[in-house]
Formats: C-alpha cells, sequence, structure tokens
C-alpha cells in the first residue's frame, strides 16, 4: 500500500501492517483538530475558509458530503472532487489549495504541507483550512459531528442528526453498524484468508438481515427521526450493489433484495440534496480497479441499480430530521 514516509511519497508504505494474519486492520486517523463555534478558538468557524477534499468512490467521504448538503453548508464549505480512481500518487486533483493545476496535483502534498516529516496513509475526507494553511481533521466520523453544529451560527440551520435525546440510540446503532457493515464490507474485500474473509462477510448479512427486519417496522434505525446513524448507514447502503457485492465479494444477497433496506436506500437517496452527493458510475469503478481485489481492473457492465422508484415507506411514521429550538 502506498502513503508517505518522513514527508515523501512511497509505493510500499513499510509503517503499514493493514494485513494482520490475512485480517484487514484500519488504520486510525491523525488529524484530529475541530471546528468550533467560538470566534477565539484554534479552528473558528468562518464562512470560505475550510475546503473538504474527497472522492466519489469514498464511503467515508460520502459521509461528509451528505451531512454537508444536509447541514445547507454547500456556500460555506468548498469542496474539491478526486479526478479518478487512486492512482500511483493516491488522490489526484485537478487543482491545489492555491488554484488550478491542469497536469494534477495529488493530495499527499497537503499532508505534507500540515505535518512536514508525515509517514502514513494518504486519505479522503480531508477538511482543510485555507487560512492556516493545515489540515483540521481528516477523520469522518469527526467531520460530520463539527458540519452538524460548529457553522449553525453562520447558515441558520436548525437541523440535528445527533440530538441530545437519541444519543444512546445512534451510539448504539454506530457501534453495531461501524465494525460489522460499513468497516465490515472491507474486511470481506481486503481479506487474504478463508477463514477471516468467512468471518467478515457472514457478519456484513447477519447485521444487514437484523437492520431489514427492524426496519420492516421503524422508519429509521432510531425510530420516527432520520438522524447520523441512518446517514452512516446509507453510504455502505449505496455502494453495495455496484461495488461491495462483487468486487468485494459481500454477495449473498443484494440490497434491493431485502425488502425494507432497499426502500429506506431509496427513501434516503431521493432525500433533496442527496442524490448530488452519489456516483454509482465513480463508484462502481473506485472498487474494481482496486488492484489488491480485481488485478485486471476490469470494470464490469452491470449490475443495474435503480434507486428512482418510490420507496414506499409512508405507512412508517416519520418525522424527518430533529430540528433544534
Ligand atoms: N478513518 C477515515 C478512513 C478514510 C479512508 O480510509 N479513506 C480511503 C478511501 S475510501 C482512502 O483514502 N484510502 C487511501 C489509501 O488507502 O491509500 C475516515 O473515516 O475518514
Amino acid at each position: 500500500m502506498a502513503g508517505m514516509v518522513d514527508g515523501r511519497w512511497v509505493d510500499t508504505l513499510p509503517a503499514a501492517e493493514e494485513i494482520k494474519d490475512g485480517r484487514f486492520v484500519r488504520m486510525d486517523s491523525l488529524f484530529r483538530d475541530a471546528v468550533s463555534p467560538d470566534p477565539a478558538a484554534p479552528f473558528p468557524a468562518e464562512a470560505g475558509r475550510y475546503h473538504l477534499w474527497v472522492a466519489w468512490g469514498c464511503p467515508w467521504a460520502g459521509r461528509t458530503l451528505a451531512v454537508r448538503a444536509l447541514k445547507g453548508l454547500e456556500d460555506v464549505i468548498s469542496v474539491s472532487f478526486a479526478v479518478d480512481d487512486l492512482g500511483s500518487e493516491g488522490w489526484t486533483f485537478a487543482e491545489s489549495a492555491d488554484g488550478p493545476e491542469p497536469g494534477g496535483w495529488p493530495l499527499h502534498r497537503l499532508y505534507g504541507e500540515s505535518v512536514p516529516h508525515y509517514t502514513g496513509k494518504v486519505t479522503v475526507p480531508v477538511l482543510w483550512d485555507k487560512k492556516q494553511r493545515t489540515i483540521v481533521n481528516n477523520e469522518s466520523s469527526e467531520i460530520i459531528r463539527m458540519f452538524n453544529s460548529a457553522f449553525d451560527g453562520l447558515t441558520g440551520n436548525r437541523l440535528d442528526l445527533y440530538p441530545e435525546p437519541l444519543r444512546a440510540g445512534i451510539d448504539r446503532w454506530n457501534a453495531l453498524i461501524y465494525p460489522s457493515v460499513n468497516n465490515g464490507v472491507y474486511r470481506a474485500g481486503f481479506a487474504t484468508a478463508q477463514a477471516a474473509y468467512d468471518e467478515a462477510a457472514r457478519g456484513v448479512f447477519e447485521t444487514l438481515d437484523r437492520i431489514d427486519a427492524h426496519l420492516g417496522g421503524s422508519r429509521y434505525l432510531v425510530g420516527e427521526y432520520c438522524t447520523e446513524a441512518d446517514w452512516r448507514l446509507f453510504v455502505t447502503l449505496v455502494r453495495f450493489d455496484v461495488g461491495y457485492y462483487g468486487a468485494f465479494k459481500c454477495n449473498l444477497r443484494r440490497i434491493a433484495e431485502y425488502p425494507a433496506l432497499s426502500g429506506y436506500l431509496r427513501e434516503l437517496y431521493q432525500w433533496p440534496g442527496i442524490a448530488e452527493t452519489v456516483n454509482l458510475d465513480r463508484i462502481k469503478s473506485n472498487y474494481w480497479r482496486l488492484s489488491n481485489v480485481n488485478p485486471g481492473g476490469i470494470v464490469p457492465l452491470g449490475p443495474v441499480v435503480d434507486l428512482s422508484a418510490p420507496p414506499g415507506r409512508d405507512h412508517l411514521p416519520g418525522k424527518g430530521i430533529w430540528r433544534r429550538t
């Protein structure tokens, strides 16, 4: 796996121990600062100051795009999309932090500018501070929490994806879904030992079966309110049939075959602003062109996925997203 050693880009990262006994173990993100509504904070909320670097294929980037859209932050936080799938210099963009770069500009330069001797992976999403020219945070679960509240004073947006009274329920679903589904598909796809694959792939479907049963009688994961837990699940569901089902060998069932999950996925996909954060062709090529899972890099024709049909979930009571008073 490629990355950086002592501030320089290398094709193989000696420090990376991502495969242990055939099992994929995800490395922790390094940049963990936070944007704050407090004007005196090191990273205060300001319009136009922060930039998000993302890739269409990436589910972790997908979460940040979904919450950016739901919270009406499109004019406050600018965004750049990687031009292609992971290349020889990692994620590459058509612009740098300073403007257009027609020849392509690799994201590892931002990591190198933030920490001159950086050693580790170069991942999206990245939240970048244009003023201090440094990465604020590269952990999507934390970036979505900042987007949920830190900029409300600027936007006036009162939607709350992590409301106090629902936090215990949200945390419980996240704790189940992250290891077994969001990261479980990666553990299945990147496994290099049969037992590791079996365990991960079984776990994916045990949890999906359980969620499908739950959603048969509940509009959203935590009940009548659509929360952060739903959007964290959504980014994996929307990638499932075109990506994980084939490329990551999670092929016991497609999401389209699940009675409740399929309609739930369509409802979330059709939520205002969300379809624009999803690019099914780029998702498909992102996974099928990963050399460790598909060395030939051939992207298949199917499956055909249509998320435009009516969700058919109006019989279940729903109140949308919680609104702060
Ligand atoms: N913990 C990170 C994980 C991000 C991550 O793994 N991103 C992948 C793309 S889906 C990446 O950039 N990988 C680059 C690489 O492995 O070299 C987060 O949730 O923000």
